[in-house]
């Protein structure tokens, strides 16, 4: 066909690959997404997930008008309004509130796109002029990410690509073939290069079948492993102590901590047998260049930030960063040198300091909560955007019952009637990744990335910068930034740092990083080290080093709930996004606990039979499938399913609690005790 046209963008989702799409239109119809193949990181090579992006994007259940809520909140009954009647609604709202206390307005918005425009901007602005609470963006990755920060000094390390040369690596809390689908790629090369690939995980993923060894030690214990794995290196001397000394901190105390942890005792408290961890000490010891895949599944438990820091301290004990096959890479997203201050405007709050709201305690700050408050007051309005809480923030009970509130003014921008719109007072039709302009910076590679928009808005969808701005406009926000355009605010985002000329040809643009970054040490922490010992620990928390700190809710330990439950993601699903793609849904099935044969056979479970899983904080109904991808102790609660489509209302998060980590404030959603027991009634009830 003579209209048909190719567009360059990026995959606005939270994951590591970010990767370069290639969108076909026809007829001013998005038709095919596929991947880029110019791009390398992507190498012509999508998900499933975005492979149906047009799909999502042309579903006939987008939302395409502004709509005001006529039902009770959350029953999703809406009719459809205009922009102007549903903006000035908003405004006259949020007028009259921060009239009296604006720090009762509260953004709450997350990753549901990853693009610095769509993500990080207007939306900022807005609120920011507002004087509206400020949001702790905690729900995912701040543990591990403040542990980096204070072991290696910033979110950085290996370049990925040099994964593909590594003779050993270790994917550890990832399973990479659902979530980190081009790094998978990059280990498969290194395979066929002879490399040993071991996983490292609670559950036997798809990951850890392909993968040469399995170790499935007990969750949130990966600190007792590391420790153990330092014993075995300073037992058989598998030290580069050259290394060590001119390009670490803290070592000799260290020494001492790891020395008390020999493989038996870690094997006890990680419940694997000490062979295994001898066998991998020596792997890791002896094997040049070796690499470790760090990622964020050991991070969602109450000590998920020392075992960050205790697996971050590995690779300079063998001098594994001399090598550029070597060392660690957990996010590689602080070399983006994005310049935040202009895309956000912080100086918009002209001095006055706003409390801060832990998004991961939505559901305790809603009700009231002094703590979750931060001191301050209750909250009026909840503007949310890019995030779903209703289904992914922990202990749903009080989420729902916050979100129900029928004093909380709700608007929700969205693309469709998730769980968490149906609570809205007003939902604003939002456009998608092929809808509107955005530049991206990734966590898993080192390319900046833009998007352009493929096809016109949908219906009567603006983009989030859009909303934002005309709601600035109503307000009566005078500043200049409040004019600029989406594309404006793109080439803001990295200014003078990147050449947009450059981005605006390619699609993508590559980071200037050096091959084996850390090879002479020169880490980006105030002394240069790695920080084996970390000053910023020892002040808040414990001594300084890392060490284990157990799950509050472990395996075996509360006789009424023995099991402990993880709830990684479904592989077909992201987050809670595509749920509601039919194509998608039907791979996955149903809502799914994973229990092993010993567990289920005492409790009378079958595969297929309907089970509750349940705790003090509420009750979950799933399928079982009795499997040993779960192993014996441990059951896998597959997430993230809306909870209006999964058995009796109900999703994984019933379960979860609003405890936070030991670093970063993040949720431990895989520290989470439970019983299981067959469903008492049937589950169409
Ligand atoms: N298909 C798909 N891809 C995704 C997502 C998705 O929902 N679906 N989500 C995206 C997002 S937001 C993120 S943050 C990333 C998440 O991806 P990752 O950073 O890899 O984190 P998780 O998927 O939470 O967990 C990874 C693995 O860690 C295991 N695990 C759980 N507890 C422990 C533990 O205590 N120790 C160890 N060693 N392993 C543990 C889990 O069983 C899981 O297989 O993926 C992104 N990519
Ligand atoms: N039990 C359990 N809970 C978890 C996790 C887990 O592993 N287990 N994982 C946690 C993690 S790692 C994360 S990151 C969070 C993720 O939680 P969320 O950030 O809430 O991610 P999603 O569920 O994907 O929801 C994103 C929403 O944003 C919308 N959206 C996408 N693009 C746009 C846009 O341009 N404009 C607007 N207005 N909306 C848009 C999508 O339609 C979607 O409904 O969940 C956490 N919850
Ligand atoms: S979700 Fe990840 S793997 Fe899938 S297209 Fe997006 S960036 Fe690539
Ligand atoms: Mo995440």
């Amino acid at each position: 066909m003579n209209d048909t046209r190719e567009v360059v963008g990026a995959c606005p989702h939270d994951c590591p690959d970010t990767c370069s799409l290639i969108t076909t239109v026809q007829a001013g119809r998005a038709v095919r997404v596929r991947g880029n193949p110019a791009h390398p990181p992507t190498d012509g090579v999508l998900c499933t997930k975005v492979s149906r992006y047009a799909e999502r994007t042309h579903h006939p259940e987008r939302i395409l008008t502004p709509l005001r809520r006529v039902g009770a909140k959350g029953e999703g009954r809406f009719e459809p309004i205009s922009w102007d009647a549903a903006l000035d609604e908003i405004a006259t709202r949020l007028k009259g509130i921060a009239a009296r206390q604006p720090q009762a307005i509260l953004p709450y918005s997350y990753a549901g796109t990853m693009g610095l425009v769509q993500g990080e901007s207007m939306d900022r602005r807005f609120f920011h002029q507002l004087g509206a609470s400020l949001l702790e963006r905690t729900i995912c990755a701040t543990a591990g990410g403040e542990a980096l920060t204070r072991t290696l000094g910033g979110k950085v390390g290996m370049k990925v690509e040099f994964f593909a040369e590594s003779k050993l690596i270790l994917i550890w809390g990832s399973n990479s073939i659902a979530s980190n689908l081009h790094f998978w790629r990059l280990a498969q090369q290194a395979r066929r290069g002879g490399a040993r690939l071991v996983c490292i995980d609670p559950r036997r993923t798809e990951t850890a079948d392909k993968c040469d060894e399995h170790i499935a030690l007990l969750p949130g214990t990966d600190a007792a492993l590391a420790l153990a794995l330092m014993h075995e290196l300073i037992a058989h001397d598998w030290l580069d102590h050259g290394y060590i000394e001119r390009h670490t901190l803290g070592w000799s105390a260290l020494r001492e901590r790891a020395l008390l942890w020999n493989p038996e005792r870690a094997a006890q408290v990680c419940g694997v047998a000490a062979g295994q961890i001898i066998d991998l000490a020596r792997a890791y010891g002896t094997t040049k260049p070796a690499a470790i895949r760090l990622n964020y599944g050991v991070q969602r438990c109450a000590g998920g930030g020392n075992a960050v820091r205790a697996i971050a301290c590995l690779p300079a004990l063998t001098g594994a960063w001399r090598q550029r096959a070597g060392g660690l890479l957990l996010s590689s997203s602080g070399a983006f040198p994005v310049d935040r201050a202009a895309l956000q405007r912080p100086d918009l709050l002209a001095g006055r300091r706003p409390r801060t709201v832990n998004m991961v305690r939505i559901g305790d700050a809603l009700l009231g909560d002094a703590d979750a408050l931060a001191g301050g007051p209750p909250i009026e309005a909840l503007v949310v955007y890019n995030s779903n809480p209703v289904a992914v923030a922990p202990e749903s009970a009080k989420v729902v019952r916050g979100f129900a509130r029928d004093d909380l003014f709700t608007v929700v921008l969205e693309h469709f009637l998730t769980d968490t719109a149906d609570y809205a007072d007003i939902v604003l039709p939002a456009t998608t990744q092929l809808e509107h302009w955005d530049i991206h910076l990734a966590y898993g590679h080192t390319d900046v990335l833009l998007n352009r928009p493929a096809i016109a808005p949908v219906g009567q969808a603006k983009s989030n910068a859009r909303i934002f701005r005309e709601l600035a406009a109503r307000m009566g926000f005078g500043a200049p930034c409040f004019a600029d355009s989406d594309e404006a605010l793109c080439r803001q985002a990295y200014g003078d740092n990147l050449d947009f000329g450059e981005l605006l040809h390619h699609g993508f643009a590559s980071l200037k990083i050096a091959d084996a970054p850390f090879a002479e040490g020169g880490f980006p922490t105030a002394s240069g080290h790695c920080e084996f010992n970390s000053e910023q620990t020892s002040t808040d928390e414990r001594d300084g080093l890392p060490g284990h700190v157990p799950n509050r809710e472990p395996s075996g330990q509360d006789a009424r709930y023995p099991l402990a439950m993880i709830s990684p993601p479904a592989r077909h699903f992201l987050n809670s996004s595509f749920v509601n793609v039919q194509s998608l849904r039907s791979i996955e099935g149903e809502p799914l606990l994973e229990i092993h044969p010993d567990d289920a056979a005492p409790r009378g479970i079958v595969s297929g039979a309907q089970v509750e899983v349940f705790n003090d904080r509420g009750r979950y109904h799933c399928n079982a499938r009795v499997s040993d991808r779960a192993r014996p102790g441990v059951v896998n609660g597959l997430g993230i399913w809306w909870r209006k489509l999964g058995p009796r209302g109900t999703n994984v998060n019933e379960l979860t609690s609003q405890a936070l980590t030991d670093m970063g404030r993040g949720p431990t959603f895989y520290d989470c005790a439970v019983q299981v027991a067959p469903s008492s009634a049937p589950a169409s009830a």
